[in-house]
């Protein structure tokens, strides 16, 4: 089976434990969990929740277990997408190829659609917790600090500002809980003190910045149609972006080294780490 077509099987199979999560009944307006199902539903690569249960398998941990930090990923990531889209943020009307959830749902409820996700995140995490919990709430503590105030909040927050910092932006909005991802699969299954997770990190920290540098290239050359959301947002907003500041083929040239980064941090690991290698390239070499 060819990598593209083991990503599909996998997040195909991801998204029947997500459709169960979001399955509710919930205690709340139609219109809430419309727009909760709606956004979470409608597609996506579910780059993340496929690297933490990848990174579980890897080391022979168990998938039941953490399949809830994986959810919970999936959770928080949609949430921040919403938001990210409203018109007080970066005001965009196409996502996941669908019109995005404010312009079908209205803001007040967009909103609230992001927060219930949030909430159903850490209600999922915790309703998780396995009798071995040391390690599974470590990996909570991870998840959570690094869609936090000093992650992926704290990025959106200088970025929305109009910050000036890029590698504290690109590090915190993307590339924390790109991290968070891999250590969650890793440190639950290991332990936070496994030489296995230096490494990790090093290759999450190098495909993190590399997902976010793709995505400045392709909102300047990709297409609607395939990456399903309007390109030409950065510079419609005026944002700080590696393609403003250095460049097209500057940015392009340090994918290609982060790529390699990504790649050496694997080889130091003595476990099967091809599919997280193919998941490298296919982050750095993507056009949707
Ligand atoms: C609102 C707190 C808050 C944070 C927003 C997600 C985010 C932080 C900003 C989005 C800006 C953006 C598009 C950054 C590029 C990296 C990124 C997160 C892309 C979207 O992720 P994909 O490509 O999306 O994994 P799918 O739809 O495939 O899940």
């Amino acid at each position: 089976m060819s990598f593209k077509d083991e990503l599909a099987c996998r997040s195909e199979a991801f998204n029947g434990y997500l459709e169960e999560a979001l399955s509710g009944p919930f205690d709340c307006p139609d219109i809430l969990a419309d727009a909760v199902r709606y956004s979470a539903l409608a597609g996506g690569k579910r780059i993340r929740p496929v690297l933490t249960l990848e990174v579980t398998k890897i080391f022979g941990g168990n998938q039941k277990e953490v399949l809830p930090l994986a959810l919970a990923l999936e959770m928080i990531h949609t949430y921040s997408l919403i938001h990210d889209d409203l018109p007080e943020m970066d005001d965009d009307d196409l996502r996941r190829g669908k019109p995005t959830n404010h312009v079908v749902f209205g803001q007040a409820q967009a909103v609230l659609a992001g927060d219930a996700l949030l909430n159903l995140a850490v209600e999922t995490v915790l309703s998780g917790i396995p009798k071995e919990e040391e390690n599974y709430l470590e990996a909570a503590r991870i998840l959570f600090h690094a869609s936090g105030i000093n992650g992926m909040i704290g990025g959106q927050s200088m970025d929305i500002e109009g910050g000036r910092d890029l590698n504290y932006i690109n590090s915190h909005k993307t590339g924390a809980l790109l991290t968070a991802a891999v250590l969650c699969g890793a440190v639950a299954t290991l332990g936070a003190e496994a030489m296995e997770i230096e490494p990790l990190k090093r290759y999450a920290e190098a495909v993190g910045e590399a997902f976010q540098l793709v995505d400045d290239v392709l909102d300047v050359e990709g297409s609607t149609e395939e990456l399903g959301k309007e390109t030409g947002s950065d510079e419609k907003n005026d944002k700080i972006t590696s393609v403003s500041l250095y460049g097209l083929d500057e940015t392009k040239n340090r994918i290609k080294e982060l790529q390699k980064q990504a790649h050496l941090a694997l080889d130091t690991i003595n476990y099967d780490t091809k599919f997280l290698a193919d998941l490298a390239d296919y982050i750095c070499e993507r056009n949707s």
